[in-house]
């Protein structure tokens, strides 16, 4: 899965599909996802809108008709809740577009899935942390996110990944990947491989605590990452969350510690300079505070006490994901070379070990804002 394929149909014909009046004016990449392929369609004429087309991927996302039945069940869910009780702002929630015959994808005579989601009308995206204010705001994001689907019982959603954030299920993959390998035992291999050894041990942390019924199953976003949140190019606030495959059953610990792993690296998860990346406690403060003033109403004790350990271990176990996909030749996440996911986890285990020195002050910031 190196490369996306080059074999598209024709673009402006599969986005065709998707559109209600209007011919397909443009089809261009968009966006840097790691797992689909993404592109933005535009319409001729003004008073159309551009939307989001995606080639769903079916290596990863094996049913994706149960991905988009998740999406139309909480999109109309979370719809309903702000028709009935609007929130103080701006909140807008991506609509699923359908095709001509109203499918909610389409797909191709060569087997691709697609489908098509409305864009939110005049936002942007960032791939990386502006000052404490934006963290704030991607806190926030994920708070009302989490906020809105509250009421929504996990089982009306499928598991549409099954493992997905179950890091000692990753940990059982990687050991199978290391087993019948033959590894090239490189410094940066070594590193990584005495890395996961010396963790393997407390990464069923959160499992365990869902086991013994200390933090509840939930809805989840799945995949927060800063530039997974929209802003409003007005006035700067966040108004929406994107990216909604992995929305499914799962603890709100896996979000809250992946929003904080994406979001407090300040040179980005796709920087070569491993070495120099550290996670920002002022970034995280921010994140904390924003995501706090929604989601305080709903977190129990019991989610406050494993909050640093989700922190820690969604680093390491994207970490573990990308170490164990480069050792087994890349065939999950996509690569723009050979050596990309080796470099991506050594990104993550630095984050991990930088929390790991700040862990005092991390769990007294938790402390301060419960
Ligand atoms: O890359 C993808 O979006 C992954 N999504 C997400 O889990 C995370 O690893 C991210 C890192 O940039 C899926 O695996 C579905």
């Amino acid at each position: 899965m190196s490369d996306p394929p080059t074999h598209y149909p024709s673009l402006i014909a599969v986005a065709e599909r998707f559109a209600s009046g209007g011919a397909i004016a443009a089809v261009e990449a968009f966006g840097s996802g790691n797992i689909n392929d993404t592109f933005l369609a535009t319409v001729e004429g003004t008073s159309h809108l551009p939307f989001v087309l995606q080639r769903i991927n079916t290596r990863v996302f094996r049913r994706p008709q149960l991905v988009m039945k998740n999406m139309s069940i909480f999109t109309r869910h979370v719809r309903d809740r702000l028709q009935h009780s609007p929130l103080s702002r701006r909140w807008e929630v991506p609509r699923v577009l359908l095709t001509t015959e109203e499918r909610d994808h389409w797909v191709e005579a060569d087997g691709s899935v697609w489908r098509a989601i409305s864009f939110i009308d005049g936002s942007e995206s960032f791939d990386a942390m502006h000052d404490v204010d934006h963290a704030t705001e991607v806190g926030y994001a994920l708070g009302t996110f989490h906020n809105l689907i509250s009421d929504l019982s996990p089982a009306q959603l499928a598991d549409t990944l099954e493992g997905f954030h179950i890091t000692p299920l990753y940990l059982q993959h990687y050991d199978r990947v290391v087993a019948k390998t033959a590894v090239n035992l490189s410094p940066e291999v070594r590193y990584g491989l005495e890395f996961v050894r010396d963790r393997a041990s407390w990464c069923a942390v959160l499992e365990t605590a869902k086991t013994q019924g200390k933090l509840p199953l939930r809805l989840m976003h799945g995949d927060p990452k800063v530039n997974n949140v929209m802003f409003d190019r007005a006035t700067g606030k966040a108004v929406s969350m994107i990216d909604l495959d992995t929305v499914k059953p799962g603890l709100v610990h896996y979000d809250i510690g992946d929003c904080l792993r994406s979001g407090c690296n300040p040179i980005g998860e796709e920087t070569e300079q491993w070495e120099t990346v550290y996670f920002e406690p002022d970034l995280c403060e921010g994140i904390l505070r924003g995501y706090l003033s929604v989601a305080q109403d709903f977190l129990t004790d019991s989610d406050y006490d494993y909050l640093f350990d989700a922190i820690r271990l969604i680093a390491f176990e994207l970490g573990l994901r990308f170490f164990t996909d480069y050792l087994a030749g890349n065939v999950y996440f996509k690569v723009k070379h050979p050596d990309h996911n080796l470099l991506r986890a050594l990104v993550q285990f630095q984050l991990t070990q930088s929390i790991e020195f700040q862990e005092t002050a991390i769990r007294a910031l938790i402390q301060d804002l419960r």
